[in-house]
């Protein structure tokens, strides 16, 4: 077996291991395909590695976070004894260590030498995969070359049912099977009642005869091989996976043990070719192509890479969370980010998938009704962290970063309210560039609806100001809490409220069954709905003619100003800096919030508007140190205003944000919403396409060194061929 070639526009490489960055690279060598996903730890296991694998939807209880994302049993667990020493890179000598993922196909491969502590040296080469064509298979080739010795070889591959999510266990062993080639496992989850079956079948070629026997160990079996190997003869062999959740089938254990029954090794040969064209196929519709720049080339590829491996192609009940399926941070929930950040990539070039994700949220409605009757308001509202079943699962207390014996109050699952119009939002950009008429019908026109009448009921008249308000929220900026009348989530609810009249009026023309049906079930009466014309007519919506500044939130520009260049050199947030009272009294941002706006809704505001904007909060926001979500779009807003080298430098933080960990968290998953972000950075900032109800057009600004963008986009369903260089942009239908 010999390693594939590189491709340095398509791969990711680590070339030396430090077990300090372990963790880091465990999320960046993340692989997976959409059902479930494997953290990149080593088979052998090592010290201080955070092994874990997570699953669409298997989600368990868990105190103050209601629920998480359960890390699946292990089925990577490979450990090889070399003479009767055991493989680790813990001890002996690490002569040679290379890992690198090719991203064309989702190769994880790993080579390295290494000298034991008795002074045998071994070549050891591993790759795996996770099938994009067989959802239920994964596939771990290994290679063992003594290189000065010759001596048994030991191989054990186990199904580990005794893992944790670091702090809580949560899998209850139900039945088990070992024999001496193929094992299978069945646990369930403990409160949820989720059971998983998984297999595995252990294949080994060697020049001796290989002995074989199973461990039939409760929660834990493991087969076994024992061959000889030398110089002149290495040896290999396949561990294959099969994983079910009770969520893809009724009986996940007759799935996997009737894969088992079929299973023919190796299996690899036939395997990875329907594996690696379903991938081609994948980037035939998401890559893109940018010349004259290879570490953005390979970012953008990593941004893509990481969404596709996270998105769920089967299950239209799930969502993509905020670390993807790629680490325990945020434990799995989904926020905003999912529809404001991630999505758009899906609606323009697998708006199959985009269709999934929506449908989650109406899948879930019932616990967006469910949030909004326990606030006292009709309609339904979006839980601001989402898991399961719709209902809110932000922790309302949780440790304090700097001193744990603290708690912080989390207000965000209570008062950041502008999910449900961020959802809204995304369900008119996914309609508007398919033109899926159906899914609006049935599905989307029900939450815009429903969670119109919650923006309606909860608009607050103000009588000595003669408006309606918004009172006692939190916008995308989270260094601000209890605020009023946040920009963001006023014009955003004022945008939502005349999306869902408008709304009314198609399904009245295309639609009437559908149309009486929701009027009669969502108690659309034309009193309602006439109050909904009021709130769009007397929402305050904050704008200053004379400077052409829109006020964050009322009273913001009475804060303490900062610039934050005066701050620097620093390497800690804002809200670190001067604590979370203190930022609070500033006007130091944590994200773009305007400038937010002002991209999602560009068709409110002029050119003087939004330069207006750039230049007032650019200085004020945290683009370092800040969320994660901000400078992908505020590499957009900076291509709006025509800067495209300062909006390089905003975009390559996003960029960097993993593969260079540059906000030191890498370890706790994908920034989910910040790779989206770069997507769009490119294709909506650099590209310049821009997006209206009458159709799409570009308006580039390339960084001066890049010399061409290239990528497809899907528009009602026909794939459109943008590239674009420093002198012509032009647009193909393909
Ligand atoms: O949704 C984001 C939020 O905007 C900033 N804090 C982190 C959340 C999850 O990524």
């Amino acid at each position: 077996m010999q390693p594939s070639t590189l491709h340095p526009l398509w791969c990711i490489e680590q070339s030396h291991f430090d077990p300090q960055t372990q963790r880091h690279w465990e999320t960046v060598f993340t692989t997976g395909n959409g059902l479930f996903c494997t953290r990149g730890v080593f088979e052998e296991g090592h010290r201080g590695e955070e092994r874990a694998a997570f699953m669409h939807g298997l989600f368990d209880d868990v105190p103050v976070h209601f629920t998480e994302l359960v890390n699946l049993p292990d089925a990577l667990e490979l450990e090889i004894f070399l003479n009767g020493e055991r493989f680790s890179l813990e001890q002996g000598q690490v002569l040679e260590f290379h890992r690198w993922l090719d991203m064309r196909t989702g190769l994880l491969e790993r080579e390295v030498r290494w000298r034991s502590p008795q002074g045998h040296t071994t070549r050891l080469h591993f790759a795996r995969f996770i099938s994009l064509a067989d959802p239920h298979l994964m596939l771990i080739r290994f290679l063992i070359h003594p290189l000065d010795y010759q001596g048994e070889i030991e191989v054990r591959a186990g199904l580990n049912g005794e893992t944790d999510n670091l702090q809580y266990k949560h899998w209850e062993w139900l039945a088990q099977e070992t024999s001496s080639q193929q094992a299978w496992l069945v646990c369930s989850t403990r409160k949820t009642n989720l059971p998983i079956a998984l297999g595995a079948h252990l294949h080994v070629e060697s020049h001796t005869p290989v002995e074989r026997a199973g461990w039939d160990v409760r929660n834990h079996p493991v087969l076994v091989t024992r061959t000889f190997a030398s110089p002149e003869h290495p040896i290999s062999g396949e561990k294959i996976v099969y994983i079910y959740s009770g969520r893809e089938t009724p009986d996940p254990q007759s799935a996997v043990r009737a894969r088992l029954a079929q299973t023919e090794a190796p299996l690899w040969d036939h395997a990875w070719p329907v594996h690696a064209h379903t991938w081609e196929r994948e980037w035939e519709a998401c890559d893109v192509i940018i010349e004259g720049d290879e570490e953005a080339q390979r970012a953008v590829r990593f941004s893509i890479f990481q969404l596709l491996i996270a998105a769920p192609r089967q299950d239209e009940r799930v969502s993509i969370g905020a670390k993807t399926l790629s680490g325990y941070g945020y434990r799995g929930h989904v926020f905003w980010d999912t529809e404001i950040f991630m999505l758009p990539l899906f609606t323009y070039t697998r708006p199959e998938i985009a269709r999934n994700l929506l449908s989650y949220r109406w899948h879930t409605l019932e616990g967006a009704r469910r949030k909004a009757r326990r606030n006292g308001y009709k309609g339904a509202q979006y839980p601001w962290e989402s898991a399961a079943t719709g209902d809110e699962v932000t922790p309302t207390w949780v440790p304090h970063y700097a001193d744990p014996t603290r708690l912080i109050r989390i207000w965000t699952g209570d008062i950041e309210i502008h999910i449900s119009a961020d959802i809204a939002y995304a369900i008119h950009q996914y309609w508007r560039a398919t033109g899926d008429d159906e899914f609006m019908r049935d599905r989307g026109s029900e939450i815009i609806l429903d969670t119109a009448r919650f923006w309606a009921n909860r608009a607050e008249w103000n009588p000595d100001r003669h408006r309606y308000e918004y009172t006692d929220v939190i916008g995308p900026d989270e260094y601000h809490d209890h605020v009023d009348n946040n920009a963001y989530t006023n014009y955003l609810a004022r945008w939502h409220l005349q999306t869902a009249l408008e709304l009314l009026e198609w399904l009245k023309v295309h639609a009437p069954d559908r149309h009486a049906n929701l009027v009669q079930r969502l108690e659309l009466t034309p009193t309602e709905l006439a109050h909904w014309q009021d709130v769009i007519h007397k929402l305050y919506c904050p704008f200053d003619p004379q400077t052409g500044l829109i006020e964050q939130f009322e009273g913001y520009f009475q804060r303490k100003d900062v610039r934050l260049a005066d701050l620097e050199p620093r390497n800690v947030s804002i809200q670190v800096l001067f604590g979370i009272e203190g930022a609070n009294e500033t006007q130091a941002i944590k994200q773009p919030d305007v400038l937010m706006l002002l991209y999602l809704l560009p068709e409110l505001f002029n050119a003087e508007v939004v330069q207006a904007n750039y230049d007032y909060y650019t200085p004020r926001t945290d683009h370092t140190y800040g969320s994660s979500l901000g400078p992908s779009i505020q590499a957009i807003m900076a291509c709006r205003v025509g800067r495209p080298e300062e909006a390089y430098e905003h975009f390559m933080r996003a960029a960097r944000a993993d593969l260079d960990n540059v906000r030191g968290n890498a370890e706790d998953g994908i920034h989910g919403a910040s790779a989206g972000g770069v997507w769009q950075a490119v294709v909506f900032g650099f590209a310049g396409l821009r997006i209206s109800d009458s159709g799409w057009s570009l308006k580039p600004a390339l960084p001066s060194h890049w010399k061409r963008i290239a990528f497809k986009f899907k528009w009602r369903g026909q794939p459109v061929c943008v590239e674009v260089t420093p002198q012509t942009s032009s647009q193909v239908m393909a």
